[in-house]
């Protein structure tokens, strides 16, 4: 909180600490209200200077400094600092804090989550439990005393292995916790309380055991076994891919209620929002298990690539948040589908990426200037990171890019690197000048490709014209030219592959496009092709090509690449709903084109094709991916022919949809990637089929359902298409699960996200629910954040109301929890592509929250640049 303005950091002034801290001891003292900690660390001046040492900290009460043992009162102390001057060259440096983690609503630094301790330090949170230099290039030796009553905390852990412990007199008792690794502040993590326990082992492949543990909130054993086999999975994965071993004797995920994000990686003692670790049938759907799976496995490899390898300063977070989304991405497709993995990559590039890309807050995943770090925990940063990663794996291929990773990390390993380090490690390995392609790292904004093509019958000679052109975002009016790998491929008009071929040599599908603008020319082409442009989303950016709905049908039916297929229908879906939009501007009526139809009736009909992918290709996208097709369009326009597409399609297949359920019927739950794929499918057509008022469906797999992934749809199915038998069913699962919150965020997501004019008051019901609770982020996600992204026609409503619920719920969380309340408040900042009137009236309450009296700094950071 502060009143003056907030000070902005840029990365240019980037400067090595003035000491470095070599080792530090904790000895912490919990209590509910009054936590006292000591923190004896080592220090030593960084060169010749007689700077004074200024160590970071917030609300805490300073008890007592000494150096080398001898208590100091000169010192100086502001709101965030503590300054000690006219130091020795190397001391031994006491400081003694007390904190509040039961007030602490904020969920960082050290709080209680439900009746444990728990700590979140990344990006700045360490600074909340001791002063201290809390920078990521400051690496220190941690050892770890804590003491709490022993019948509310039998666990009491941190990073690293347990050396000693001991029994008190007074009921309490302690554990000593040593990391030999040297650690950044951001990864040390503490945890106490009373949990069930999960163990099993996993020996690596040099042979050394290591002791795997789950903690989970009692009663909750059963759901942690998935979890179990994520981690094993993750570990065998990253030393058969990659080569890398853990290198602890122990292993630990602790699975906490309250959590601003999925998780964390602190050193062998990852944290985990329980959602991403606990499943079982009844209470998880396929998509938590995959989700379980994926978190799991970022948080893991992250201990090489984030750990090992640390970044140098915040703004080089995407060294290690970019890498290890790449890493976890190829985790989630090596176990499972590669195709779906990508499109659902693609799904979340194209929509929220995009999104972010465009408004206000558009940053390249290497930021120049941040006011609040943790308002750049960013789908630019990771979903983006991860496609620059992937761009310079398609450029490298993987022998190469996992040679340049190697070298990486053994270059750099027990260090703190920046991206540039990254970047010329894979040039040295590759022997490629990877010079233009440093513009990812510094440049915000999508690039928009757009391609013409000419076809020379005489020569047989097939040219693609390559433009690129990035829009200016705040801050960057000039863009240069970026290197781009694009992959094409050629089809004839019967659907068959063509050869590639170039100045008389065959080539591979990936274009090196470098410059503003560029021409290919393809030789020995018998007929005019059609091109299959950025392959597999080869590189992050719009593509601008005028394909006709034939050249689309042709590849969404024949591509041999399943990535083309998928992508070919979502192009002839933005095609029918631009003309629609155009076409209801005029007054008439929505209709399906033809070729959507045909397709969409073919993808049903091929009994060739993977069930997921069919899935894939028969949903639409969302609302707010296709707003991205526009310059500015109306929401409620848009919405309509949204809605009145998928009515239509509904109605017209209706026997196919029915057919796709009756055969995709899965026996016996189970989890396991056809049966997920056949459940997909089933799901999906059963979506449709409640729309054209099929109703008995809906009933009878809610009452059948053996699993939660077929119980929600069938409920999600009759909320859609709001059939009023689906009202009974919903008040069914309440009663079911009102006592498990993770359970009923589903029914609040149903409900918030439910079509029909009462959202906003329906909502407003929701946050007085019993289970609902402001102060636990997985609620109010689930019920404010589903209505502000998933109910957009709701949120949008011209009347203002969508937007003053959530005015009123971030007032709220601007003091209790400020990291949540700044991503909150994306939809009403990203505002760009909405008609005047509800600009006007979003910047009416952005400004109304400009004038908190105690505007954090987190959300100022982001009202102030939309308002800019
Ligand atoms: N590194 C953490 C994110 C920390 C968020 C701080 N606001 C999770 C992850 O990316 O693995
Ligand atoms: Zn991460």
């Amino acid at each position: 909180m502060t009143q003056t303005t907030p000070q902005v950091q840029y990365r240019e002034d980037y400067q090595a600490p003035h000491y470095w801290i070599d080792t530090l001891d904790l000895d912490v003292q919990l209590h509910d209200s009054a936590t006292e900690v000591v923190a004896i660390s080592r220090v030593r001046r960084n060169g010749e200077h007689d700077e004074p040492l200024v160590l970071d900290g917030e609300q805490l009460t300073l008890l007592q400094v000494a150096i080398n043992g001898i208590d100091i009162t000169q010192y100086q102390q502001t709101d965030n600092s503590l300054i000690l001057s006219q130091l020795p060259e190397v001391f031994v440096l006491t400081i003694k804090t007390r904190l509040n983690p039961e007030a602490n609503t904020a969920l960082e630094g050290l709080y209680k989550s439900g009746s444990a301790f728990c700590t979140q330090c990344e990006a700045q949170g360490f600074r909340r439990i001791t002063f201290y230099l809390d920078r990521p290039d400051v690496l220190a030796r941690f050892s770890t005393r804590i003491t709490a009553d022993a019948t509310a905390y039998p666990y009491l852990l941190s990073n690293g292995n347990r050396i000693d412990q001991g029994q008190l007199d007074d009921g309490r008792h302690w554990v000593q916790w040593q990391d030999p690794f040297p650690k950044p502040a951001y990864l040390f993590a503490l945890v106490a309380g009373d949990f069930d326990v999960l163990r099993d082992t996993f020996t690596t492949q040099s042979g050394r055991e290591v002791a795997l543990e789950i903690f989970v909130n009692q009663g909750n054993l059963h759901r942690a076994g998935h979890a179990m086999d994520s981690l094993k999975a993750a570990m065998a994965w990253d030393e058969q891919r990659c080569q890398l071993e853990y290198d602890l004797d122990i292993y630990m995920i602790v699975a906490v209620d309250f959590f601003n994000m999925g998780a964390m990686e602190n050193k062998g003692l990852n944290v985990f929002n329980d959602k991403f670790v606990l499943a079982d049938p009844h209470t998880a759907t396929d998509n938590d298990y995959l989700d379980v799976e994926r978190v799991i496995g970022h948080e893991y490899f992250h201990n090489w690539t984030g750990n090992r390898v640390t970044c140098r300063d915040w703004f080089q977070l995407s060294l290690k948040e970019g890498l290890t989304v790449f890493r976890d991405q190829e985790f989630s497709s090596d176990l499972g589908s590669r195709t779906v993995n990508r499109i659902q990559n693609v799904r979340i590039m194209r929509g929220p990426q995009f999104a972010e890309d465009a408004g206000p807050m558009a940053h390249s995943i290497r930021p120049d200037a941040v006011i609040e770090m943790n308002n750049f925990y960013t789908v630019t940063l990771y979903e983006k990171g991860s496609e620059v990663i992937r761009m310079l794996h398609t450029l490298l291929g993987e022998p190469v890019f996992q040679q340049g990773l190697a070298l990486y990390l053994q270059r750099f390993d027990g260090q703190a690197a920046t991206c540039d380090d990254f970047v010329s490690v894979m040039s040295e390995a590759s022997g490629r000048d990877l010079s233009r392609f440093t513009r990812w790292y510094s440049q915000a904004g999508t690039p928009v490709l757009s391609v013409t093509d000419e076809y020379d019958a005489v020569q047989q000679r097939y040219t693609l014209t390559v433009r690129q052109y990035t829009p200016p975002t705040p801050g960057q009016s000039q863009k240069l030219p970026l290197h781009i790998p694009l992959s094409v491929a050629l089809y004839s008009a019967q659907g068959e592959p063509l050869t590639l071929t170039m100045e008389g040599v065959e080539v591979g599908p990936v274009l090196d496009v470098l410059e503003a603008e560029q021409q290919f020319v393809f030789e020995q082409v018998p007929s005019q092709p059609t091109p299959a442009l950025l392959q597999s989303f080869s590189a992050p950016v719009k593509l601008d090509y005028p394909y006709t709905d034939e050249q689309l049908t042709l590849l969404a039916k024949h591509s041999i690449d399943e990535f083309v297929r998928w992508d070919a229908v979502q192009m002839l879906i933005n095609n029918a709903v631009r003309d629609n939009v155009a076409q209801l501007q005029r007054q008439q009526q929505t209709v399906v084109p033809r070729p959507l139809l045909d397709v969409f009736r073919a993808t049903l009909e091929d009994p060739l094709l993977d069930k997921a992918l069919q899935a894939q290709m028969l949903t639409l996208p969302d609302i707010g991916s296709l707003l991205e097709l526009f310059e500015q369009v109306d929401i409620d326009q848009l919405g309509q022919v949204h809605e009145q597409l998928h009515k239509e399609l509904a109605v017209a297949l209706q026997p196919l949809w029915l057919q796709a359920y009756q055969q995709n019927l899965t026996p016996q739950y189970q989890v396991e990637h056809q049966d997920i794929a056949k459940r997909a499918i089933k799901n999906v057509a059963l979506g449709y089929l409640a729309l054209a008022g099929e109703t008995s469906l809906i009933q009878q797999q809610y009452r059948d359902a053996d699993n939660m992934t077929d119980t929600l749809a069938a409920l999600k199915a009759g909320v859609k298409a709001e059939l009023s038998q689906v009202t009974p069913l919903l008040a069914d699962f309440e009663q079911k699960w009102q006592q498990d919150g993770l359970v009923l965020d589903n029914w609040f997501r149903l409900q918030a996200t439910a079509p029909g004019e009462d959202a906003v008051v329906r909502v407003q019901q929701l946050m007085t629910h019993p289970t609902f609770s402001i102060n636990n982020p997985n609620r109010v996600r689930a019920v404010v954040g589903a209505f502000i992204m998933g109910n957009p026609l709701q949120f949008h409503r011209l009347d203002g109301g969508g937007y003053d619920l959530l005015t009123s719920v971030l007032t709220e969380l601007n003091t209790s929890n400020p990291q949540v309340a700044a991503r909150m408040i994306t939809p009403l900042i990203q505002f760009a592509r909405l008609d005047d009137a509800r600009q006007l009236l979003i910047k009416a309450r952005l400004q109304q929250l400009m004038a908190l009296p105690n505007l954090s700094r987190d959300l100022f950071e982001k009202i102030s640049k939309a308002l800019a």
